[in-house]
């Protein structure tokens, strides 16, 4: 199986999840990073200069054999399932982890919405409101949904989810989100726990010191 993941030269969960995933399964991929140039021209024409499709236009694309699948979820599951990080035969357990992506999701573009086409000024308010308000209505709703005893968010294996949950929320507190206080998830001590699970293992540790630039920002979950 030939696999490019296309996505732009940082971290961001939505290529993040399927990048580490994939490493951590041992799965051989070309790890395609992009830059806004080429991708104003993807907006403008639906491929990359090289030809290859990018069905809606966005990113992250993953290119399998030559067929190329968009959107977030569906590319996190098909490499979850390539490297055994999401249910491969078990129906229930595969509808728990998407939910979580699918959550993941509303959660991104609550936070996109908030800083769209408005001043610096609005977007910062917008912000400082969203995290007062309907996102940390959101993350207590999300702590609600994980267990006190399990390791994982889906049980006794790491799977897609919580890696999706710690570089969404790493992100949240990296202090790179204008108007977001670093101490957002003071109150969440279960995402907190996942996320710092995620954080210290060895592989991610090692997939983080081969691509993550010096000092990068990826948040703090004491
Ligand atoms: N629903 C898509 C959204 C992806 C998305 O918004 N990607 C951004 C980059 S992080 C993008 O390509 N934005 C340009 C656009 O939507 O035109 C997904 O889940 O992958």
């Amino acid at each position: 199986m030939n696999i490019t993941l296309i996505y732009f030269d940082f971290p961001f969960w939505r290529a993040e999840v399927s990048r580490i995933a994939l490493f951590m399964g041992g799965v051989d991929f070309n790890d395609r990073r992009i830059g806004s140039e080429e991708f104003q021209r993807v907006k403008a024409n639906g491929y990359l200069d090289d030809g290859t499709l990018m069905p809606f236009r966005q990113c992250p694309v993953l290119v399998v054999d030559g067929i190329s699948i968009a959107q977030t979820g569906a590319i996190a599951r098909l490499c979850g399932k390539l490297a055994n990080l999401y249910p491969n035969n078990n129906n229930l357990l595969a509808a728990r982890v998407d939910q979580f992506i699918d959550f993941l999701t509303d959660l991104n573009s609550l936070i996109s919405f908030s800083g769209k086409d408005v001043s610096e000024e609005q977007k910062l308010l917008n912000r400082k409101n969203l995290a007062a308000g309907e996102l940390k209505r959101k993350l207590c709703i999300l702590e609600g949904n994980i267990s006190d005893s399990d390791p994982w968010v889906t049980g006794s294996e790491i799977s897609i989810a919580d890696i999706a949950i710690w570089r969404t929320m790493g992100w949240m507190v990296s202090g790179t989100v204008d108007g977001f206080p670093k101490n957002l998830l003071e109150e969440f001590p279960k995402i907190k726990r996942v996320c710092k699970s995620v954080d210290t293992h060895p592989k991610v540790l090692e997939w983080i010191s081969l691509t993550y630039p010096r000092n990068y920002s990826r948040g703090s979950f004491e």
